[in-house]
């Protein structure tokens, strides 16, 4: 299942597309991640504003995608590229590595509602692989 270099540069040609509005489809990925999967709002139970749009859900979306455009800019090693905020995930936030599939399955939805023009079939499949190399990396603290 490893990204091939025409899946890699469909990954950076789609993010170059997409990185200026980083922060409204962090912000709308969250929101639906946290409706659509209510168990996931367990997480985020210390914020003083857990629902749609909230400062909380803006901040978090941004930091999110912060996390995604390292991602893009580590895809030839995002195990290591990752490792750290691996750690995080695994022993300080104890995130269940599933919910990963989740906000990925969350970000593709989005994307493909705000950008129908980037996303055509290939460019969706090779993100695909790249969301999933990316929650794997994101679950390898776990082990
Ligand atoms: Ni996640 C914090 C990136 C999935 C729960 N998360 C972060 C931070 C980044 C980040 C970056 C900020 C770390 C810091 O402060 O140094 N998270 C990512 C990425 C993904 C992801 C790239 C997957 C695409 N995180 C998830 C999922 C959940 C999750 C699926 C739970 C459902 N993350 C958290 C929580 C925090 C967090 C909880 C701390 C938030 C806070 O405000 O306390």
């Amino acid at each position: 299942m490893s990204l091939s270099d025409k899946d890699k540069a469909n990954v950076k040609a789609l993010w170059a597309k997409i990185s200026k509005s980083a922060d409204a489809v962090g912000t709308d990925a969250l929101n639906r991640m946290l409706t659509v999967y209510p168990q996931t709002k367990t997480y985020f139970s210390h914020w003083p504003d857990l629902f749609a749009n909230s400062a909380h859900v803006k901040a978090h979306g941004k930091k999110v995608m912060g996390g995604v455009a390292t991602a893009v800019s580590k895809i030839d090693d995002l195990t290591n590229g990752l490792l750290e905020l691996s750690e995080q995930h695994a022993f300080q936030l104890r995130v269940d590595p599933a919910n990963f599939k989740i906000l990925g399955h969350c970000l593709v939805v989005v994307i493909a509602c705000q950008f129908p023009k980037e996303f055509p079939p290939e460019v969706h499949v090779s993100f695909d692989k790249f969301l999933s190399a990316l929650a794997l990396a994101l679950s390898e603290r776990y082990r």
